[in-house]
């Protein structure tokens, strides 16, 4: 295995960003690798990253290569092993004298901007590349972002970790489980209000969550929409998205991928669907993922799921369909 990993960052002068670069680099993330960073932001903000840059070059970081930045992607992607796609334009803000206020809105500028990335990543990212979506509508953007590299051997994910470890804390708090005692906590579907976090097949101290948890009432009327809305909750105190928990879902993301998965447990992303558990073919739907010792990503496909579970994974998916067909114009 290389000992240097080159990892690209866009939206890299954003909030997230802000939070998860230095970690990309602190030796935690990629153990004793030397990470070169390739920092990537639109031509109009691009100039912040030198301030960004000289921090990184002030905070002693052994495990740190070289470090660069750009408004290139093209250019960006070369020869790199990861990718964290964080830049997207958000919700709320006047774009080309249009407040962006509908989902739909955002599926169709930020689509473009996914095209364009992906078909870099494919001509010119690593073949084993991995590729992490953070930017919403992640899954959609994923959908595009992997089309258009159209490179098999490359793994697409948007990311769900976030949703899990929101997932996980309720139920550490409901349970008095320790959280690190929360184990296999899938986010099935999209990362939207529709997500499904399965509480029965949680494990919490080892036990099924369906063994532990009988409240279905707390399950309808608190935990899914505490999960589902918890993004919101942020933004109406904070005034501002999730974005130091974010950083820490697409680190644990990449250090799930980067180490086999412990027997019994799965971590949470978006990928492809090959069908598996009837979702459509090609579809980016949050599944129960395993990393195995030659570190392949796979889907777990021995959960098993009660007809409630099913009923509320199809609005997921419905909603996912809805979004492929907003976007069929860029698929190619
Ligand atoms: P910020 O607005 O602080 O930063 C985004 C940055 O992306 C900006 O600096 C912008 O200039 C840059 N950008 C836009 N288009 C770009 C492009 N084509 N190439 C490179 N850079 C580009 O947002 P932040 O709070 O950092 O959030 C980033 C994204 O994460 C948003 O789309 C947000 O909705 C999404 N989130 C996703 C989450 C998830 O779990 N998947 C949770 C947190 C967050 O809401």
């Amino acid at each position: 295995m290389s000992s240097r990993v080159k990892v690209v960052v866009t939206g890299a002068a954003g909030q997230i960003a802000y939070s998860l670069i230095p970690r990309l680099v602190d030796g935690n993330t990629f153990g004793d690798k030397i990470v070169d960073l390739c920092l990537v932001e639109i031509p109009q903000v691009v100039s912040k990253l030198e301030g960004l840059v000289m921090e990184l070059e002030d905070s002693y970081f052994p495990n740190m290569g070289e470090v660069t930045y750009t408004d290139n992607f093209e250019e960006a992607s070369n020869n790199a092993d990861w990718f964290l796609l964080v830049g997207s334009i958000p919700r709320g803000i006047v774009y080309e004298g249009k407040k962006i206020e509908e989902r739909s809105d955002l599926l169709k500028i930020n689509g473009g901007i996914f095209v364009k990335q992906g078909e870099a990543i494919g001509k010119n990212g690593k073949n084993d590349a991995k590729i992490l979506v953070v930017g919403n509508p992640a899954n959609t953007n994923a959908l595009i972002g992997k089309n258009s590299a159209g490179k098999e051997s490359q793994l697409w994910m948007a990311m769900t970790m976030l949703d899990s470890s929101r997932a996980k804390s309720v139920i550490s708090k409901k349970t008095g489980t320790n959280i690190k005692d929360v184990k296999n906590m899938i986010i099935w579907g999209n990362h939207s209000p529709t997500m499904y976090p399965d509480v029965e097949n949680v494990l919490i101290d080892g036990e099924l969550g369906k063994d532990v948890i009988e409240d279905m009432k707390w399950v309808e009327d608190h935990f899914l929409p505490t999960v589902q809305q918890r993004g919101k909750a942020v933004i109406d105190s904070r005034g501002a998205s999730s974005a130091t928990s974010a950083a820490k879902a697409a680190l644990d993301t990449i250090i799930a991928c980067e180490n086999t998965t412990e027997e019994g447990n799965s971590f949470s992303a978006a990928v492809a669907s090959d069908g598996a558990y009837g979702v459509p073919e090609g579809l980016i739907c949050g599944y129960p993922l395993i990393t195995l010792s030659d570190g392949s990503v796979e889907i777990k496909r021995d959960i098993s799921m009660s007809e409630f579970a099913k009923k509320k994974f199809q609005i997921s998916i419905d909603e996912l369909e809805s979004e492929r067909e907003a976007v069929k114009h860029l698929l190619k």
